[in-house]
């Protein structure tokens, strides 16, 4: 079956077709990729579980579908180009045929040091080669990875590798990001004090600085690789998996409690992300494909590895930032590597449009043919300055909605194929069937209608469960409106059907693409011993679409509210991780509350959207005076 659709009618009968008969389709989909056996059952479902499972009985390999799959005819053909964070570092290509060698090797040293299949493995990395090899090497012996972001603290490693009990942590001894070296094995050191779990560290020679190595726990990298070639032994055969059988745990934030560990299985994840990448990017087999997220998000595992890779494409990865050395550096790469397809995020493209068009002008991005966009709503001023600069008028822009919880892109334009419009993920994908719902959970039918986003039948990407605690997934995904998957975002669809994802109705944060769970954030401000409470709200940021506004009380002590602010930051760094800092803080008496002592956030966003007209009735608050002080201290925030 071919992946890619050819025009809108092709879309429009493929669409058709796979609400009709989703088994035939997905099925049809499944068999262009390499089974070791094949499924005896291509559905079962129940969302009240939930239990859903695709392609039972299956037998595959992912590694094998990215890498081995390829050497027969394009074995030299460049399956990652990597551009190293210092311009003047060369960068490094490996083919289809080095990736499948060093994933091999690698993972003869992951089975020498101990790990068998079903176990899981920690990795924090930064964004070099070896993380995709680490990666693909896990899935090779059936090793579930957890990629920890380079971003997050120590306790939030620590909290990842105790939930899902990882034996073994993969580190560098440090990275580069902009002029930045950030010291990974020094902050795996902190989060293993507390991780009784784990029996080996693998580290990473990258940044060449001195880190301490722990005797019987900590070993090189590159030593085990001489072990492994002194063993004689270069191949490690690919392990069959069940298509149910855990692929990886990534952990993400929600409304509440410490964030979950959202669940991936093999068969389904490899289907989904091979097809969509194929097919919503319309990849051609010579095409450049650059994803600049970070591996350590959902949109790296999909769409820098498992997607491109099973679909044989070159994929281009970036270790640093877009900014350093300066504002021209992410279209220096498109240049160099002749990308064709660059897939960013809004809160890059608004960050780099307000830098000023002289770091783009100039340069030659006469190679791009397709663009994409993910992550956050992306607003009209960004798109058009996108679609203008950087795709010359010429290059159609897929602006992609979906969720880690997911596994691959649901709603999205089909390049050159769907008509786009600024603000617009357009149409879902062949196999997706979205609802909108409104608070009581009724279906809202028709066009020009606007409610909460749910997807009512299952599609092979998207999560199983959350890692250690299923009752969990159930409460937050399937129980809000019976029979259906509820996204937590809301959505309009407008006169002509096409759907515009207006942004979360719960409580997390959309921060420069990352989510960030409200309650967990003002968990780990709570911590600061001088504060007596807090509440967390976003508020519209001209580059990282929401900024994070934190309302704090104190304790009755003076203090210096500057060094506090500092304090506080430096609780969230901790607790979190950089990520999750506050961008203003004000300090307040009180908070806003109902008489049974509940926070109305409702509240305190309209004060600092400044929509003060709009607050509505107060005068059920216990205090309905404290608004009046908070809008007070709010204006002088600005
Ligand atoms: C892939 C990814 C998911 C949340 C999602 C939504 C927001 C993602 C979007 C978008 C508007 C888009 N989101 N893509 N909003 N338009 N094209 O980002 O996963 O990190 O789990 O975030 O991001 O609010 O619910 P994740």
């Amino acid at each position: 079956m071919e992946l890619k659709v050819k025009d809108f009618d092709d879309y429009q009968k493929t669409y058709d077709d796979s609400v009709k008969n989703p088994e035939e389709f997905w099925e049809g989909i499944a068999e262009t990729f390499f089974w070791k056996k094949k499924w005896t059952n291509v559905l079962s479902w129940d969302f009240d579980k939930p239990d859903i499972k695709w392609f039972e009985n299956g037998k595959v390999n992912i590694s094998e579908n990215c890498l081995d799959r390829h050497i027969y005819n394009n074995g030299d053909k460049p399956a990652i180009i990597w551009e190293p964070n210092d311009p003047s570092e060369a960068a490094r290509i490996l083919s289809y045929k080095q990736l499948l060698e060093k994933v091999e090797q690698f993972a003869n040293v992951l089975k020498n040091n101990g790990v068998r299949k079903g176990d899981r493995v920690c990795i924090y990395l930064p964004m070099v080669p070896e993380l995709p090899i680490a990666i693909l090497a896990c899935a090779r012996i059936g090793a579930i990875h957890s990629v920890v972001f380079g971003g997050f603290s120590a306790q939030s490693i620590s909290d990842r590798i105790n939930d899902a009990q990882c034996s073994l942590v993969i580190t560098a001894d440090g990275g580069f990001r902009g002029s930045k070296v950030i010291e990974l094995k020094s902050i795996v050191d902190d989060a293993l004090v507390t991780c009784d779990s784990v029996e080996k560290v693998i580290v990473l020679t990258r940044a060449r600085i001195g880190v301490s190595m722990i005797k019987g726990r900590d070993v090189w990298w590159e030593d085990e690789i001489h072990k492994v070639e002194s063993q004689g032994n270069p191949v490690c055969p690919a392990e069959e998996m069940d298509a149910e059988d855990t692929l990886f745990i990534l952990y993400t934030s929600g409304s509440t409690g410490k964030p979950k560990g959202v669940v991936h299985t093999t068969g389904g994840y490899m289907v989904y992300t091979g097809y969509t990448f194929s097919n919503v990017f319309q990849y051609n087999p010579e095409e450049i494909f650059f994803c600049t997220a970070d591996i350590g998000w959902i949109t790296g595992h999909s769409y820098i590895v498992y997607g491109p890779l099973s679909q044989g494409a070159t994929s281009v990865m970036f270790e640093g930032v877009p900014t350093w050395p300066d504002a021209g550096r992410m279209w220096d790469i498109v240049e160099k590597h002749k990308v064709n397809i660059l897939y960013t995020a809004p809160t890059a493209i608004r960050s780099l449009m307000a830098a000023g068009d002289e770091y783009v002008d100039g340069k030659d991005l006469s190679s791009i043919t397709k663009l994409g966009s993910v992550g956050e709503p992306i607003n009209e001023e960004a798109w058009n300055w996108y679609n203008e600069k950087v795709g010359k008028g010429k290059a159609p822009i897929v602006d992609t909605w979906w969720q880690t919880e997911n596994g691959g892109i649901l709603i999205s334009p089909i390049a050159g194929v769907t008509p786009t419009k600024p603000g617009y993920a357009m149409l879902p994908l062949p196999g997706v069937q979205p609802v909108l719902v409104d608070e009581k959970g009724k279906v809202l039918e028709g066009n020009g209608v606007s409610g909460n986003l749910c997807i009512k039948f299952p599609w092979p990407g998207m999560l199983r469960t959350t890692w250690g605690d299923h009752e969990r997934c159930r409460q937050t995904y399937f129980s809000t409106y019976k029979g259906m998957y509820f996204t937590g975002d809301g959505c309009l669809r407008d006169e002509d059907g096409h759907y515009r994802i207006t942004g979360r109705v719960d409580d997390v944060l959309n921060v420069s693409g990352h989510r960030i769970g409200t309650a967990e954030l003002e968990n780990a401000i709570n911590m600061h011993s001088d504060v007596v409470e807090s509440a967390i709200v976003g508020y519209p940021h001209p580059v990282k679409g929401q900024g994070i506004y934190a309302f704090v009380i104190l304790d009755n002590v003076h203090h210096d509210e500057d060094l506090t602010r500092k304090d506080i930051n430096a609780t969230v760094s901790r607790i979190i991780g950089a990520i999750a800092k506050p961008d203003i803080i004000q300090f307040v008496p009180d908070l806003p509350k109902t008489r049974s002592g509940k926070i109305m956030r409702r509240i305190l966003r309209k004060i600092v959207e400044g929509d003060l007209g709009s607050i509505g009735d107060v005068s059920t608050l216990l205090d309905p005076s404290i608004v009046e002080e908070i809008k007070d201290g709010a204006a002088k925030m600005k």
